[in-house]
């Protein structure tokens, strides 16, 4: 009953943003009117936990097999310098989230906890004033206390399935976190389940337009309980890491089942990345570096990168220009024909991921952690081919080609002195735009999380 209330108050708003627009010739300029057949379209953000550069068959894997994924950058576009701006799991959800550098609300690392803008919409609270249901699934990760997803724009939002518990040797309680126990006794794989309730909202909103953020807690540790059905189709001996790549693949498989099925692929716009660079296990090829002792190097804050959108964006393609995920916020909200947020940092990519543009989205990439957390802070910025990255050991920033050099094996900062002047500057510049360290509370420790249980939060996202 909820739900058909819920649907009824918002075919009424939808019903008055189009007469809204019809009144002021919105509509009639915009492709929807252009076309009748065409919808407002759907938007699916696929954002994988700990996915590195080289774990996907169609970034170059060889061992993990990754059909559906492959077919997405097949069908669609394969983004190829594709950057997460604050490593590892909650800021980089913030900057999607937010679309801003999240220094600029002083989360300046890891900081859970920390508080995301009250008067900045997020990526869901947009979407959902423009009309769309919205859907979050998985991880959240993000934001302090009364800021989970179902209270920042997220109108349905899957809860969190209960983790089994089993009995080690040394006699404690362990949490199975993948392995999860349904109210009728029956133990599910979480991936699994994440998979299934991709397929509920759809199946629920298939006849409206739709926000879906897929954040599954995959393929983050711990590397265990992986059914052996998936390890099995892994070549070599990686198979319980490889077996969560390939469940993930599964889960996105039934979602591109279903779109076909349903008729909807043309309608949809589905971004793919992961969080930050992989566990030791993963790969970042042909990139060095990742989560725990690989922080310094490109593959811990290079992810691989698909947009997909049949008709619109056109398929085969590989798009090599210089972008992040505070990107995607702005294409959605291009995708959605609405206008961004002024604090957004990021661009819309839709002009270059349809040849109306070329080159690189951003000029200049920045990182720049500062606080606690300090064994993982990185201070770096791209330019062109070149990553310049402060080697806190020494004190000294080092640069490296990444074209000639991608595992960054020979420091070139000496034969390119004007190269690291220029880089330095840049990077002085943007951390000169930030607050200072101390201008806001420290993080507290109850972080946001999604409500616990089975099935759905279903409201307003308030
Ligand atoms: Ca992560």
């Amino acid at each position: 009953m909820h739900t058909h209330t819920r649907r009824d108050f918002l075919k009424i708003i939808n019903l008055g943003i189009a007469v809204s627009l019809i009144a002021t010739g919105l509509l009639s300029s915009s492709a929807f009117g252009q076309d009748k057949a065409r919808r407002k379209p759907n938007v699916v953000i696929l954002f994988i936990d700990d996915l590195g550069y080289g774990d996907l068959g169609c970034f170059g894997n060889k061992q993990t097999p990754t059909p559906h994924m492959d077919a997405l950058a097949n069908e669609g576009t394969r983004l190829t310098m594709n950057y997460v701006t604050n490593a590892a799991c909650s800021p980089s959800r913030c900057s999607l989230i937010t679309g801003m550098y999240t220094q600029r609300f002083g989360k300046f690392g890891m900081a859970r906890g920390h508080p995301i803008p009250h008067d900045h919409p997020t990526l869901a609270e947009f979407m959902r004033d423009a009309g769309y249901v919205t859907g979050q699934i998985g991880k959240w990760d993000l934001g302090s206390e009364g800021q989970g997803p179902h209270e920042r724009g997220f109108m349905e939002v899957a809860r969190w399935a209960p983790s089994t518990e089993e009995r080690t040797p040394s006699g404690h309680q362990k949490k199975q976190p993948y392995q999860c126990k349904k109210p009728d006794g029956s133990i599910v794989y979480r991936t699994d389940q994440d998979g299934d309730y991709m397929v509920e909202f759809v199946e629920r909103n298939k006849d409206k337009p739709f926000f879906l953020y897929f954040s599954p807690f995959a393929i983050h540790t711990p590397l265990e309980g992986v059914p052996q059905h998936y390890r099995d189709r892994v070549r070599g001996k990686n198979d319980m890491y490889g077996g969560a790549v390939v469940a993930v693949d599964d889960a996105i498989g039934k979602l591109r089942t279903l779109l076909k099925k349903l008729g909807l692929e043309k309608d949809t716009l589905i971004l793919l990345t992961g969080d930050n660079g992989p566990h030791p296990h993963g790969s970042a090829a042909p990139y060095a570096g990742g989560k725990m002792g690989g922080t310094q190097k490109e593959g811990w804050v290079h992810t691989p990168g698909i947009a997909w959108w049949p008709e619109t964006i056109p398929a085969g393609q590989t798009f090599e220009g210089l972008l992040c995920t505070l990107d995607y916020y702005a294409t959605v909200a291009a995708a959605a024909e609405q206008k961004l947020p002024e604090r957004c940092d990021g661009k819309n990519l839709l002009p270059y991921l349809t040849n109306k543009k070329q080159g690189d989205v951003h000029e200049f990439i920045y990182w720049y952690n500062a606080g606690p957390y300090s064994f993982r802070h990185l201070s770096a910025v791209r330019w062109k081919n070149w990553r310049l990255v402060l080697n806190r050991k020494k004190n000294q920033w080092e640069l490296f080609d990444l074209r000639k050099d991608p595992l960054e094996e020979k420091n070139i900062a000496e034969q390119h002195e004007d190269v690291v002047k220029t880089m330095k500057l840049k990077h002085e510049n943007f951390v000169s735009t930030l607050p200072a360290l101390d201008a806001f509370p420290k993080p507290i420790r109850n972080w946001a999380k999604p409500p616990e249980g089975w099935g759905w939060v279903i409201g307003d996202g308030k």
